[in-house]
């Protein structure tokens, strides 16, 4: 029987091999994917909390993460639309000097699911990395995370980059846990998402623009 919070603590701890055992357990009982992928981030804030309390540091961080990413995979093909023509192409990265990507990831999931077709640059993607691939993929929309509050400022420089490329039609869209909309706003971004979900309306609602 599905068991969200052993989802939780599998997570939490690590343990990649029970996390994608609750993941396949909680998929096969037909539980709803937004209440496994809360349980999944839930975990990773419990984890961001220890860190910051030191009662853990960067390698448990970084083997919950592995169990995360491990466990979202199988929650992938849920979460994305099979067989359909994209409506638009997205280039999406993480900024320049971070490392940070389950958000990113997600975010791109949900727009997979949406029928947007992502170009995934991966992390640390330099600005002209962003306009390049933009370029050359005829993307839409650009979208670029960041979990540091050192590294969010480099989002500014990608707009500054695309908007001196001459690519005024591409939305740029923004996101990850110190982005705010006012930030976003203030460095001239097309959008702001808080979270996954959020992003697919903003992305279609740039789009419409
Ligand atoms: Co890092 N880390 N980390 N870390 N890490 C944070 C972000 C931190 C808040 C932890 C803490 O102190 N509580 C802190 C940042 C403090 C700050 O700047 N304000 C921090 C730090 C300090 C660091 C290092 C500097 C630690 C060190 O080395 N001393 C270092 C930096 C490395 C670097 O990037 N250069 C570091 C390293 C790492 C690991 C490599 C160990 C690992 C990342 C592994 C990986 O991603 N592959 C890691 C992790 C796992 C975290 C925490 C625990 C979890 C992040 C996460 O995956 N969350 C994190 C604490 C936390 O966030 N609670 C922390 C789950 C994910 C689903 O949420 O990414 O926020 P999130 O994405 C959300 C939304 O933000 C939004 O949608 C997503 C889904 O709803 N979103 C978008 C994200 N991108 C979007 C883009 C959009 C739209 C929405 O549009 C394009």
């Amino acid at each position: 029987m599905a068991d969200l919070e052993g989802l939780t603590t599998s997570i939490e701890t690590g343990d990649r091999a029970a996390a994608t055992r609750a993941t396949q357990q909680a998929i096969d009982d037909g539980l709803n994917p937004q209440a496994i992928l809360d349980a999944m981030t839930a975990a990773m804030n419990n984890v961001g909390g220890r860190f910051q309390r030191n009662e853990i540091f960067v390698p448990e961080m970084l083997i919950a993460a592995r169990a995360m990413k491990e466990a979202t995979a199988l929650l992938e093909p849920l979460l994305v639309a099979a067989d359909i023509r994209p409506e638009a192409t997205a280039v999406i990265g993480t900024v320049k000097g971070d490392l940070h990507d389950i958000g990113k990831n997600l975010v791109g999931m949900m727009w997979k699911g949406a029928n947007i077709e992502v170009i995934d640059l991966g992390t640390n993607v330099p600005p002209e990395r962003y306009v390049e691939a933009a370029r050359s993929h005829d993307a839409r929309i650009i979208g670029i995370s960041a979990l540091l509050t050192t590294t969010m400022t480099g989002m500014g420089d990608v707009v500054r980059a695309v908007r001196d490329a001459g690519m005024g039609d591409v939305r740029i869209i923004v996101g990850g846990a110190p982005v705010t909309a006012e930030f976003a706003r203030e460095i001239g971004a097309d959008g702001y998402a808080p979270d996954a979900g959020s992003a697919v309306e903003v992305a279609k609602a740039a789009l419409a623009r």
